[in-house]
């Protein structure tokens, strides 16, 4: 037996030793580690023995993708991170203030309170962006063998990446941090789940399910995530911004009436639509994009016809969590329709079927409910390379959904995140270079995580950029195509707009299963010419519409004959 001498093996600059003194009780993987011994439990030496010869230990966290590296190794075994990565250091998270103890930025306080920083002053409304170092204290406090997937580094990989492309800090207006207010919250939640949810302020740590927790900072959190949704919403609505992202957490989407669930704690979209309607907004439309049904906000406005709900996610007849979401389930009490589920069937369901649903169910309503202010539940764990949504979305499929509804309701789109995950997506890779006599490897990494690009793919949209043409994806699957059927023969009797999506999509259908039948013969049976082109094509790199309309004019020169 070993006896494991754990030492402070690496200073992560910019990291963990800046950050500390800022905000105590958050630490980093790293200052866990290194205070392993005080957090162990001491009475477990049950097979310990002496050796003559402590063996030192040396290990770190890497600051890019959280693996723990063994050894005196100076890059990141997964990703290739160096140890010493700066990475976090960009920009707004290199800053060791409050933003109301201190201007946060390099920039003024506008007389509204709003913070104008860098080039911004100059646009009249710019995007704006809510975020709060604050919202980083709300962490699990209890050691477990993985850490909790909603952990504050979502928010600094995401911060991390826009601060480094120049967009936030740079090319966003940064909005002045505000706890919502008692009666604000009282509009969504009951008294009883805002007192509880506030006492966990008095609690080290404490637990509303298994994995929703909270720690003495997680109320506080929470209500500057709900504070900053609502005065983006009433910011966006009246004009002082022209759009905007909450970068905030916990999340909300699970957060119902009287329950925190599902890592939430208050109703963030929830108080937002309410937010924009007391600005005046008389229509409000969520989309929530989370691969989670968002339960919470489906039940604050099922029987309301002035917020139009619709949601995608994953669903496998109830087996997905939270269970909620069946196609069926299309709002109460004079409000049928004014609740829109698209119920997958199966994970890995990627951009085109996203994009498929976008098309024929989701704008085709949007526009006959014309909303006047539209909010986005994004969460990123149907993205590529996500540990808990297993879908296949990736950050150009993201920025194109941003731009389907980036026209509806005159531009005043809010978008609000909510799950999705840190992870790394991407590849390492070395080139080795002779110069001056020896040997260089040359580091290359993307150190891309799937959050992050796809967040930043989003907020360039509502910068005016437009999304990549390409949607580097497949046709949709026949999965997603069954499901957004089946949306649509519900759906058709409250939004009679949609029949003809489902006609469209009927022949498109009779293609499927044309094929399927081929398959089941062995693909000995040499497909017809006239079978579906956008199928026959398979893997290959086109858009979406594109297999549509060729589908169509085939099918209609087929008729001619
Ligand atoms: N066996 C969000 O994405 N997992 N929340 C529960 C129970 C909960 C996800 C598993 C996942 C919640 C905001
Ligand atoms: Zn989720």
């Amino acid at each position: 037996m070993l006896m494991l001498v754990v030492r402070r093996a690496v200073v992560l600059e910019g990291c963990s030793s800046d950050w500390k003194g800022a905000m105590h009780g958050d630490l980093t993987f790293q200052d866990m580690y290194n205070n392993m011994e005080l957090l162990e439990d001491e009475d477990d030496d049950s097979d310990w023995e002496p050796v003559a010869e402590p063996v030192e230990m040396i290990s770190w966290f890497c600051t890019n993708c959280t693996m723990v590296n063994l050894g005196d190794i100076a890059h990141c075994d997964l990703c290739g991170e160096h140890k010493t990565s700066g990475i976090l250091k960009h920009g707004f998270l290199a800053s060791s203030k409050f933003p109301q103890e201190d201007s946060h930025i390099d920039g003024k306080i506008e007389a509204n309170g709003n913070v104008i920083g860098f080039q911004q002053s100059a646009l009249s409304s710019p995007t704006a962006v809510g975020f709060d170092e604050r919202m980083l204290l709300h962490s699990e406090i209890e050691m477990k063998s993985h850490p909790h997937p909603e952990r504050p580094d979502r928010l600094r990989a995401i911060a991390a990446s826009l601060a480094t492309a120049g967009i936030f800090p740079g090319r966003c207006q940064a909005i002045a941090a505000r706890e919502i207010t008692r009666e604000e919250l009282e509009r969504v939640h009951s008294v009883e789940h805002i007192q509880t949810v506030d006492f966990t302020a008095n609690i080290f740590s404490s637990y509303f399910t298994p994995d929703t927790y909270a720690n003495e900072h997680s109320a506080r959190a929470a209500r500057l995530a709900a504070g900053l949704c609502a005065d983006l919403a009433s910011a966006i609505f009246s004009g002082r911004a022209k759009n905007g992202f909450a970068l905030v957490r916990p999340p909300g989407h699970h957060a119902g009436v009287k329950q925190a669930m599902g890592f939430c704690l208050h109703n963030n979209a929830a108080v937002a639509a309410l937010a924009a309607q007391v600005a005046g907004a008389k229509r409000v439309l969520i989309v929530d994009w989370d691969v989670h049904h968002g339960n919470g906000t489906q039940e604050i406005f099922d029987d309301n016809k002035s917020v139009l709900y619709v949601s995608l996610h994953r669903h496998e007849d109830g087996k997905f969590y939270p269970g909620t979401g069946a196609a069926s389930e299309v709002g109460s009490k004079g409000a049928e329709g004014y609740c829109v589920n698209i119920p997958w069937s199966c994970g890995g369901v990627g951009d085109n079927d996203y994009i498929l649903a976008f098309q024929h169910v989701v704008l085709p309503i949007a526009t006959e409910f014309a909303p006047d202010f539209t909010i986005i539940s994004a969460g990123f764990d149907a993205a590529r390379g996500d540990p808990l949504g297993h879908c296949d979305v990736t950050p150009v499929g993201y920025a194109q959904m941003t731009d389907m509804l980036s026209n509806i309701s005159g531009g005043k789109l809010l978008v609000i995140l909510e799950g999705g995950f840190v992870t790394l997506t991407s590849s390492v890779f070395f080139q080795v270079i002779f110069h001056e006599n020896s040997l260089h490897y040359i580091y290359c990494s993307y150190n891309l995580r799937s959050i992050s690009s796809s967040a930043t793919a989003v907020i360039k949209v509502l910068l005016g950029e437009n999304p990549s043409a390409e949607v580097a994806d497949i046709a949709p699957s026949r999965a997603g195509l069954q499901t957004v059927m089946e949306v649509l023969k519900i759906q058709k009797d409250f939004w009679p707009g949609v029949g003809a999506s489902l006609t469209q999509l009927q022949s498109l259908w009779e293609g499927f299963s044309y094929d399927d039948k081929a398959a089941e013969k062995g693909h000995k049976m040499r497909r017809r010419a006239e079978a579906p082109v956008w199928w026959k094509w398979g893997r290959k790199r086109l858009l979406y519409h594109h297999f549509i309309t060729r589908h169509l004019r085939a099918k209609r020169k087929r008729e001619q004959k």
